[in-house]
């Protein structure tokens, strides 16, 4: 099987389950084993790597997967040079700043000079800058929720679906920076069979976004 399509979707988390399903109704097998990282489709030309989402955009520009699933926080805040060749609809959520409920601030202004914990720098530097503010970025890589009440911040900018997280935290969104869904990526530099391929996928892509329409 020499042309066929390596295609990174993440091993288990939140957008695993819908990336599968899409896969599944565009009428593409994808037989997963216990623990088995990679799988080839019966039915399609294609192989999947089941990987960590951060991985994801990386490994599509290296070429060492053609294509990608994963969110579009996780994509900006890599930087990573890839092609957006399909909005999925799935795994919506957005990045706010919040702060702890009884706070008096209640503009972005009012973060000036203030600590803000993230595992989002790039996108909020970039927000920071855009808005003027001159805040210190406190970068970590989890439970970004906990950090006011631990004395480490005095907001945070981390991803909200529900926001039911915040608010079991005693926090409230001040703004909300950046909207989210999952999203297809392809390496920039796809081979012209790699191509045809993967034309065939997005059109049985679309079909079934048209049928849920
Ligand atoms: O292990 P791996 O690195 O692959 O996965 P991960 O743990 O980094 O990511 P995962 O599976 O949690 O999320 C994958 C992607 O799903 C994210 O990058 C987003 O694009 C998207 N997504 C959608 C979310 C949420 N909704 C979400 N609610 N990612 C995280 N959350 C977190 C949020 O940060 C909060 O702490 O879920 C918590 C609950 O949210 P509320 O507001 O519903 O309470
Ligand atoms: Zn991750």
């Amino acid at each position: 099987m020499k042309n066929y399509l390596k295609i990174a979707v993440q091993k288990s988390g939140r957008l695993s389950e819908d990336s599968l399903n899409l896969f599944k109704e565009c009428g593409i097998k994808v037989e997963m084993g216990k623990g088995r990282l990679r799988t080839v489709s019966s039915n399609f030309p294609a192989e999947f790597l089941f990987l960590r989402d951060d991985d994801i955009p990386g490994y599509v520009e290296d070429g060492v997967a053609d294509l990608g699933i994963v969110g579009e926080n996780v994509l900006v805040e890599s930087a990573k040079q890839v092609e957006v060749v399909k909005t999925l609809g799935f795994s919506k959520c957005r990045l706010s700043i919040a702060v702890p409920k009884e706070t008096s601030f209640s503009l972005p202004e009012d973060l000036h000079g203030k600590r803000i914990a993230t595992s989002y720098p790039r996108i909020l530097s970039e927000y920071l800058q855009k808005n003027h503010i001159h805040a210190h970025i406190h970068e970590i890589s989890g439970s970004v929720e906990i950090a006011p009440s631990i004395g480490l911040a005095d907001a945070i900018c981390d991803i909200v679906s529900s926001g039911s997280t915040l608010l079991s935290n005693g926090l409230k969104e001040l703004d909300s920076i950046f909207r989210s869904e999952a999203v297809m990526v392809a390496h920039s530099g796809l081979a012209e069979e790699k191509k045809a391929i993967l034309e065939r996928l997005l059109f049985r892509i679309s079909s079934v976004q048209t049928a849920k329409d």
